[in-house]
């Protein structure tokens, strides 16, 4: 009886989503559903990287890590301290296709060095600064003014240098950059794997004290993308975090009445700490048409999202490594149904979903194995890219915008790495 109850459903689902039943694809077709994946492939085109610098030297240094040369236009990623008896720190999800990190050291002298962070297969990269190996052809004059908040960061450099329990910024995937979240929200089924049913935009930035630890975390989010109907909430889950490490939300966008806060801001009745970014993306959406696609059909309906800013204060500093990488663990709620969450693969789902789901339909979660998110045939229903990506046109399979898709999948992530950064030069994309 519930499992007709659930067929009904599926197939109301599949109505109000305007997708004709000629794209509920079948899962043993060619395409995506056919794949031919192993059980233990981890589905993802980055990991994280606890980065670490280290200095020879009496002196402290001033740090700054950038994706690429500084000197030809890299981007910030994270900034801090390094000196005697600390090493400056952060951890970042990093693409696999990416082989360095420069990072950049101002000495208090006045001088600069410049050392490369390389990745290989463990998850560390670190590099050691030696002020004997300074330049003396570039200078800068950062350290030589006052240090009005007497945090031992001159004004120069400190990022707050009138508040003496903040002092440094970095950023995930990188100052002025946007990862991104790529949602099929039809769970515990799985349709047509054009990833595109919310496509969000993320930006996390850490702001740090004068000892590189955690203080805050602003998540910025925009929605460039919207192919399915459903009213999806969007939020975060902070596993390795304990409920009292989080002190308050702010900035968060919550209109529904579906979910309940605690005082801090933080979702109740949860173990671990989850913010419901916005319990409606609608809310946040500009649409120049009627009809539920956003920027996903060629010609279709366009418009806009506000950018939301979430800042997130912590109870005091946290060491970087106890965070974790951004994007931690996003999900959304579909369709104002609290109990219904879809994650990344194998991300723990939260408190508050309904367990009776997992393994129906085309899932294939296996919560004893820790396996969650896949379907049987351990496909995902969300992908994660720390780049602004380009999603499929509505109702076409990954493979079609992606051709190099498969392969990458089928030989475990190995064949190419960057199949996610060449679309067919053919394809027509909604993006554009
Ligand atoms: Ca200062
Ligand atoms: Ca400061
Ligand atoms: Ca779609």
């Amino acid at each position: 009886m519930i499992k007709l109850k659930r067929t009904i459903y599926l197939f109301l689902f599949i109505l109000i989503t305007s997708c004709s039943l000629s794209t509920f694809i079948d899962i043993d077709n060619e395409r995506t559903g056919g794949l031919r994946i192993s059980e233990d492939f981890n589905w993802s085109i980055s990991r994280n990287r606890i980065i670490t610098v280290r200095v020879d030297s009496e002196e402290n240094c001033l740090v700054e890590v950038y994706d690429e040369d500084p000197r030809g236009g890299g981007e910030l990623i994270a900034s801090g301290i390094a000196g005697n008896n600390l090493d400056f720190k952060t951890v970042i999800n990093v693409a696999e296709i990416i082989e360095s990190f420069i990072a950049k050291c101002y000495w208090t002298d006045g001088k600069v060095s410049y050392e490369t962070l390389l990745f290989d297969e463990s998850e560390y990269a670190s590099c050691n600064f030696k002020s004997q190996y300074a330049s003396s052809e570039e200078l800068h004059n950062l350290t030589v003014n006052a240090d009005r908040d007497m945090d031992n960061i001159p004004d120069g450099f400190d990022q707050y240098p009138d508040d003496n329990t903040k002092a440094f910024r970095s950023f995930s995937p990188g100052k002025e950059m946007w990862g991104t979240l790529a949602f099929e929200d039809l769970w515990p089924s799985m349709t047509d794997f054009d990833y595109n049913d919310l496509i969000v935009y993320y930006n996390f930035e850490q702001i740090t004290t004068a000892e590189n630890q955690v203080l805050e975390i602003i998540g910025r989010f925009t929605f460039p993308a919207v192919g399915a109907s459903f009213e999806n909430a969007f939020g975060i889950q902070f596993d390795n975090l304990d409920l009292w490490h989080i002190d308050s939300v702010s900035g968060n966008i919550l209109k529904e009445n579906t979910i309940q806060v605690d005082g801090n801001g933080l979702e109740s009745g949860q173990a671990k700490p989850v913010v419901i970014l916005t319990d409606n993306i609608e809310n946040s959406l500009h649409r120049n048409n009627d009809g539920a696609m956003l920027n996903t059909v060629v010609g279709g309906g366009t418009g806009w999202s506000d950018t939301l800013v979430v800042r997130i204060t912590l109870a005091g500093p946290l060491e970087v490594e106890k965070l974790g990488a951004a994007p931690y663990n996003p999900f959304i709620f579909r369709d104002q149904n609290r109990t219904v969450e879809i994650h990344l693969p194998n991300d723990v789902p939260t408190t508050l979903v309904d367990h009776s789901n997992f393994g129906t339909f085309n899932d294939g979660s296996d919560p004893d194995k820790g396996i969650y998110y896949l379907t049987e045939y351990f496909v995902p229903w969300v992908h994660h890219f720390p780049i602004r990506w380009k999603w499929p046109d509505e109702s076409d399979d990954i493979i079609n915008a992606y051709p190099n898709y498969g392969k990458w999948a089928e030989s475990d992530g190995v064949e190419s790495k960057d199949w996610y950064v060449n679309p067919d030069p053919d394809y027509e994309g909604p993006w554009k």
